[in-house]
């Protein structure tokens, strides 16, 4: 018997160096322990941001987009990456403040959760150029589930200037 596994992706975010090594360093470690909660269908290329939605003065992101087909359900999965940044050493110093891992649940299959601890689809995620570039690259005719337009229709209403292509 297979088991079902539903197509989630997930936002990688980096803009801090962690007691392990560069911002570099922590999404591809981060990439690898979420193999742990299911199998890894795609990955983007890594791009540097500028820091979106804050005042002050914050070091550059580098965000990644990654395809994660996993057997567990929305929330679950919300649980699985908050227990991965924690294990990188996140810590949580109020909201858009610069961390080593941020790892958001974008999209779960068509899911569509609005509960305190968990929001899918991730409810910026139509206004983040840092999402929506890496996004389309490996996902663009995803259909977003509230929206219902595909991931490259959003992208195109996008201003995108800041978000770099660095590589792989
Ligand atoms: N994440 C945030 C706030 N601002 N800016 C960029 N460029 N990239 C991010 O991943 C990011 C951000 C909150 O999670
Ligand atoms: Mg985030
Ligand atoms: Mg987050």
């Amino acid at each position: 018997m297979t088991h079902q596994r539903t197509a989630s992706y997930i936002g990688l975010g980096s803009n801090l160096d962690s007691n392990a090594g560069d911002r570099s360093y922590n999404l591809r470690a981060a990439l690898d322990a979420m193999r742990s909660v299911g199998r890894i269908g795609g990955i983007s290329s890594v791009y540097e941001t500028e820091a979106w939605g804050v005042e002050e003065e914050q070091p550059d992101y580098l965000n990644q987009v990654a395809r994660l087909e996993t057997a567990l359900g929305p929330t679950e999965l919300v649980v699985a990456m908050l227990r991965i940044e924690s294990d990188f050493g996140r810590e949580r110093s109020g909201r858009y403040s610069s961390r080593t891992i941020d790892l958001d649940v974008l999209l779960h299959g068509d899911a569509v959760i609005d509960e305190p601890g968990a929001q899918i689809p991730h409810p910026r995620l139509h206004e983040r150029a840092f999402v929506l570039v890496p996004l389309a690259e490996i996902a663009p005719s995803v259909v977003h589930p509230v929206l219902g337009i595909t991931v490259a229709e959003i992208l195109a209403g996008v201003d995108r200037s800041g978000v770099r292509l660095i590589g792989r």
